[in-house]
């Protein structure tokens, strides 16, 4: 073993010994470290040899601790407890953009598909579990400054399973797509892959047919200074996504609607408007060129001036968001309760040069992610104890709950009073809103202060004009306001929607259902970050009901490079992630536990006396039980309602001395059948 393995078994422990371990094995490729049953991923920008078939053998059926770190070992514990304890999973991801998230969920998945069930119809399922990837991916990922395959869209995804562990299917929810970046792109990103990939990879006929060309510089939606990205093959990329497509079951006819879609989006981008006097004095805004319109109308079955009017006064970009998406699977197989293993794989914290409402939404995201790792791993754990009578030490962390309130808070957070002024009637601009921001949230200080509460809003005489800053658990984000009005309102004008609606085109009928004139509906639709902080919350709950298994990914440099370790960026992960209190949490604690009951009905069989019936407390049964095996008295502590086993060690002796048990009494069983025959 290189370094160690567990930071728990760190000796001595400091975050200088915490980075040193971590780059020890970084240098040798172990980019896998546990604290206890979390697991830490390094980046390690390069593919390493770690995931093939005779790796996931290896760690399949294993207990946890047996092996070196792997992601695979947490993947296979996850699974088990779903098949065998029946507890629903969740695997939740985290760390900033770039680290590793979405890479970390493909190997979660893949790992649990090579595992789980046999048979023609479980590996069609499985199959399409794993090619949502690349579909979703085409359309959702972009290459950033940060990270060349940049997720712009949260993702969960339910997996489903039977009661005999076999995949039923998925159900994938999206979480607010980064729909701005159709239009604009920020220096040295792209737009979404798919129009880079359908460009490069689309037969000639199939170019023709979308009324497209190759070259990439003719579109205004696709930048030019980066418009290839190192070690992306667009064109092959495009092969790999068309057949997901099929896999996950499009028909033939709908990938070709969904094609056109992509290339009236470019074409829509092409439209130019001009200025027109009019007779009456005011200007009006008229399309330049008609050629990229003309063909748009024909791509979607729409008469040009019905959408050439619709345009009249302004541009919008396509709406292409949908919420949620259910794989088509055997679901109707079984009404039986189904065990569900939940991935979560966001868009990673961001810090850019410039901060608009999109990085303040995935940063509120994140902050959310890092409040349900503290109430789960660090004040659920330490409350346990206390409530079950254990001797402890508290140990002080930093709680963000301050932050998320900043945020979310019904009546002065910061989504609240933007909500407020984008419903607000009068003129109502971005810097009505960043006015009101600052006189609530200074005021906010000003009443706050005698309880030393949020902080986190920071107003000091540097801000630059239009800005706010706050302080994240991930450090300071600085935000431009503009834009955050119109991004929160998200209105598509109904005249636009009422065009699209008219298309001759079903795919395109069937996103813009409120253009339908029938079903007028006058009542607002709700902001973007009213939905957003809604659909966070459910998520958030959803989590909770679930087992959490934690994967912390770290990004070792900021150059996407391999063998690069710097240390002064790993730091700051480590401090934010609040990786040390994690190792003092659980060093200080105990890392099993089980309720006496369940624990006694496991391991009775090994002592005489509990076996096969004990008859007082189950508690008693335990600590006879214990002391019958001579495990050492510090190894565990009594609480009020359960045992808490201190080194995982004890847990596997427990264990292995079980199967041995097991296996002598099979033995037994067959030597006595054969006897009577
Ligand atoms: P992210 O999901 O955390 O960022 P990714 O999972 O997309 O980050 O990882 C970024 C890149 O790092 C990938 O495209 C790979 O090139 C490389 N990488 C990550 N993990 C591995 C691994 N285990 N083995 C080899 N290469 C890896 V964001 O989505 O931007 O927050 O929004
Ligand atoms: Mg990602």
């Amino acid at each position: 073993m290189i370094g160690v393995g567990d930071m728990v078994l760190l000796e001595p422990l400091s975050e200088e010994t915490f980075i040193d371990n971590l780059q020890k094995r970084f240098s040798h490729n172990e980019i896998y470290t546990y604290i206890g049953s979390v697991v830490i991923s390094m980046n390690p920008y390069r593919s390493l040899p770690i995931y093939t078939a005779d790796k996931v053998e290896e760690y399949r059926n294993r207990n946890f601790y047996e092996l070196s770190p792997h992601i695979y070992a947490l993947s296979d514990e996850a699974y088990r407890s779903l098949r065998d304890q029946d507890k629903d999973q969740c695997i939740l991801i985290t760390g900033e953009s770039g680290a590793g998230k979405t890479e970390a969920s493909k190997l979660v998945m893949s790992y649990v598909a090579a595992v789980c069930g046999k048979g023609h119809e479980v590996n069609k399922v499985k199959e399409q579990l794993l090619q949502s990837n690349p579909v979703l991916e085409a359309f959702g990922n972009a290459k950033t400054v940060r990270n060349d395959n940049s997720s712009r869209f949260g993702k969960y995804m339910d997996i489903e399973f039977d009661f005999k562990g076999d995949p039923l299917g998925g159900v994938i929810s999206n979480y607010l797509l980064e729909k701005s970046r159709v239009v604009k792109q920020p220096r040295g990103e792209r737009n979404f892959h798919i129009f880079y990939q359908l460009l490069s990879g689309a037969s000639e006929d199939m170019l023709k047919k979308l009324k497209l060309g190759r070259d990439f510089s003719k579109y205004n939606y696709l930048s030019l200074d980066s418009a290839t990205v190192n070690g992306l093959d667009d064109a092959a990329n495009f092969r790999t996504v068309r057949n997901a497509m099929q896999i996950v079951g499009f028909l033939e006819d709908e990938v070709q609607s969904v094609l056109e879609l992509v290339a009236a989006v470019l074409k829509l981008g092409n439209i130019e408007f001009k200025p027109e006097s009019r007779a009456n004095g005011f200007d009006e805004s008229r399309v330049k060129d008609k050629n990229d319109l003309k063909e748009m109308c024909e791509l979607l079955g729409i008469e040009q001036l019905v959408l050439e009017r619709a345009f009249s006064f302004r541009t919008v970009e396509a709406k292409m968001e949908k919420v949620s998406t259910t794989l088509n699977v055997a679901q109707a197989k079984t009404k039986a309760r189904k065990k569900v293993m939940g991935v979560l794989d966001i868009y990673g914290f961001e810090i850019f040069e410039d901060n608009s409402f999109e990085q303040f939404i995935i940063n509120y995201c994140n902050e959310k992610l890092q409040q349900i790792f503290i109430e789960l791993t660090l004040r659920e754990e330490q409350e346990e104890y206390v409530r079950e009578g254990i001797e402890w030490t508290n140990i002080e962390y930093f709680n963000n709950a301050i932050i998320c309130e900043l945020i979310e808070n019904n009546q002065n957070g910061i989504l609240a009073m933007l909500d407020e002024e984008c419903l607000r009637p009068g003129t109502v601009t971005d810097e009505t809103f960043l006015d009101k921001l600052n006189t609530v949230c200074a005021e906010h200080q000003h009443f706050e202060s005698r309880l030393s509460k949020n902080s986190k809003f920071l107003t000091d005489h540097s801000l630059p004009h239009n800005c706010f800053r706050i302080q994240h658990y991930a450090g300071k984000v600085l935000y431009q306001v503009e834009g955050f009005v119109d991004k929160n309102n998200d209105l598509l004008y109904r005249d636009l929607s009422q065009a699209m609606y008219k298309a001759n085109h079903s795919l395109m009928k069937l996103l813009f259902p409120e253009g339908n004139p029938a079903k007028v509906n006058l009542k607002r639709p709700p902001t973007a970050g009213f939905q957003f902080k809604a659909s966070v919350g459910t998520l958030m709950r959803n989590l909770q009901t679930k087992n959490p298994n934690y994967i912390r990914c770290i990004k070792p440099n900021d150059k996407k490079a391999a063998q690069v370790f710097s240390e002064s960026l790993v730091s700051h992960q480590v401090r934010y992630l609040g990786l040390m209190e994690n190792v003092r949490v659980r060093r200080a604690g105990y890392a099993f536990r089980q309720a006496y009951e369940p624990c006694l009905e496991r391991y009775k069989m090994l002592c005489k006396q509990t076996w096969p019936h004990w008859k007082d407390l189950a508690r008693k049964g335990v600590e006879v039980l214990l002391k019958d095996l001579k495990v050492p008295e510090e190894e565990f502590s009594y609480g009020r309602s359960k045992i808490f086993i201190r080194n995982p060690r004890t847990l596997f002796f427990l264990e292995e001395r079980r199967r041995q048990c097991l296996e002598d009494l099979a033995t037994l069983i067959q030597k006595i059948y054969r006897g009577w025959k």
